[in-house]
């Protein structure tokens, strides 16, 4: 049984050509001309693509004293319909919970997912079980661990303990990732800000100024420098961040920014709406900025400074946001996005002229899979790789609404949003998950996506052998003051 998508244009991170795709047992088995097949799946008009792969998702993740409400069900249903074929959750130990322990539980969570996954794992606390555990993580092909610099008190690891883990990660061939976010200042400013009788949901953005996120990140990229350790910043929310990533990158330091969906196209005018819950559905870490840092964030994108869109999709309903009535603090952090991340870049990004076509294959799907070392199994439209692949329809539009859409909640950010440039076909390693608007997931169909280290590439930095092996001088003759 042969799939052929005729009569489309493939765009890839760096090709745009008319070809038609055959596709057989889940594989791309030939690109060229008037091909034919027992599917034929019609692209006139449309752009063929690699699927999306959205590298920053929280399914079913137990945080602020709840679980969010998409699972690996509904949120990987959401994304193939937004084009998604891919997503890559993290698996989030508890403080003092094993590593592996924590893999088996989102093991079992993903066996109900509708498209492919991966995970990177969360370092939540520090000891000797898990620097042990780290490479039995990696030899199961989960290549990135993240840390997250807020959230004091839960899931904050410290300097030193960030240190110590960012080593580990180079000497496994690993990626670091971290949440940049200076948590000791944002304890004390939300405290501060409660005392002073700020409780509404303003107070979540004035308790995470840009202040804090530029200074986390400047901090991890220098940590990451004398660890010799690749680093990948996630939700790169503000011109402070992205400036130290930006000088990381001209000094030939190995980091990369990944931008929101959210943050590139919300405001931080959100938090001050009348209703408590148009704000509070919008609460999340670090928060909508303004229109000077999403120019940033956008020039970002355009000049290759910043590399990835993603979403953090972490998403609560509305009886989970009003645990925090009365106390910002206690607003579960976390938005969705997985369904519109790609017909929301496409429409602010690309029909705008701010993004090629090309560029937005890149940031939404090749970029990724090469930092995350499964390229091109995954980005890429080449005989070989793997079948997930949307087919672009430029011309399709809607008004996003969340009485349409596949997530699990009760409302979108986006709501009301008119989109042009959605998807006609969505394939899931051959298999169409969407046509037409159609839903034809499968549960159970998505399979996880093991990732090798790369150890010769996260050696990279100039100064991470002097750093790492310092010789003792040697000296002759008697100092001139005493010793
Ligand atoms: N930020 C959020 O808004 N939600 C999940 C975790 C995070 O860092
Ligand atoms: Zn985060
Ligand atoms: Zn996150
Ligand atoms: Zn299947």
């Amino acid at each position: 049984m042969s799939t052929v998508i005729r009569n489309g244009t493939i765009v890839t991170a760096d090709l745009t050509y008319r070809a038609d795709v055959r596709i057989e047992g889940g594989i791309i088995t030939e690109i060229g001309p008037d091909l034919a097949g027992d599917e034929v799946l019609d692209a006139t008009g449309c752009y063929v693509m690699p699927g999306g792969i959205d590298p920053h998702t929280h399914l079913e993740m137990p945080f602020m004293g709840t679980y969010s409400s998409d699972d690996f069900e509904s949120g990987t249903r959401a994304a193939l319909a937004g084009g998604t074929t891919m997503v890559v959750d993290f698996a989030l130990p508890a403080p003092g919970q094993g590593l592996m322990d924590a893999l088996a539980m989102w093991h079992n969570k993903s066996g109900r997912a509708n498209c492919d996954y991966s995970y990177h794992m969360a370092i939540t606390w520090w000891g000797e079980q898990v620097f042990d555990e780290m490479q039995a993580v990696v030899d199961q092909g989960i290549t990135s661990f993240k840390h997250f610099m807020a959230y004091k008190g839960a899931l904050m690891v410290n300097d030193d303990e960030l240190y110590a883990s960012f080593r580990r990660c180079a000497d496994l061939g690993a990626l670091a990732m971290v949440h940049a976010e200076n948590g000791d200042v944002v304890a004390e400013l939300s405290a501060r800000l409660l005392a002073e009788g700020n409780r509404g949901p303003e107070a979540h953005a004035y308790s995470r100024p840009p202040q804090v996120e530029g200074e986390a990140t400047n901090r991890a990229i220098m940590i990451a420098d004398m660890a010799g350790v690749p680093l990948y910043v996630v939700h790169t929310s503000c011109e402070e961040a992205h400036e130290a990533i930006r000088r990381a990158r001209m000094q030939g330091k190995r980091v990369w920014g990944e931008p929101l969906i959210q943050h590139l196209t919300l405001d931080e005018s959100e938090y001050f709406h009348p209703d408590w819950d148009h704000a509070a559905r919008r609460v999340m870490s670090p928060p909508f900025r303004n229109r000077q840092h999403q120019d940033s964030l956008w020039a970002g994108l355009q000049s290759g400074s910043l590399s990835v869109v993603a979403t953090d999709h972490c998403a609560f309903t509305t009886e989970q946001k009003r645990f925090g009535v009365g106390d910002f603090t206690k607003i579960p952090n976390g938005t969705g996005g997985l369904e519109d991340r790609m017909p929301m870049l496409w429409t602010q990004g690309v029909n705008t002229g701010r993004l090629t076509p090309n560029e937005f294959v890149a940031v939404t799907s090749t970029n990724i899979a090469k930092i995350l070392n499964c390229y091109p199994k995954k980005g890429a439209v080449l005989v070989g790789a793997d079948a997930d692949l949307v087919v672009w329809d430029p011309e399709k539009t809607k008004v996003i609404s969340a009485g349409a859409q596949q997530s699990a909640i009760d409302y979108n950010v986006f709501e009301g949003k008119e989109v042009k440039g959605l998807p006609r076909f969505t394939l899931s390693r051959g298999k169409v998950a969407v046509a037409d608007g159609e839903i034809r997931t499968e549960e159970g169909h998505g399979q996880f996506v093991a990732r090798e280290p790369r150890p010769a590439v996260n050696r990279a930095l100039s100064a991470w052998k002097e750093l790492t092996a310092p010789r003792a001088v040697e000296r002759s003759g008697i100092p001139a003051t005493g010793v």
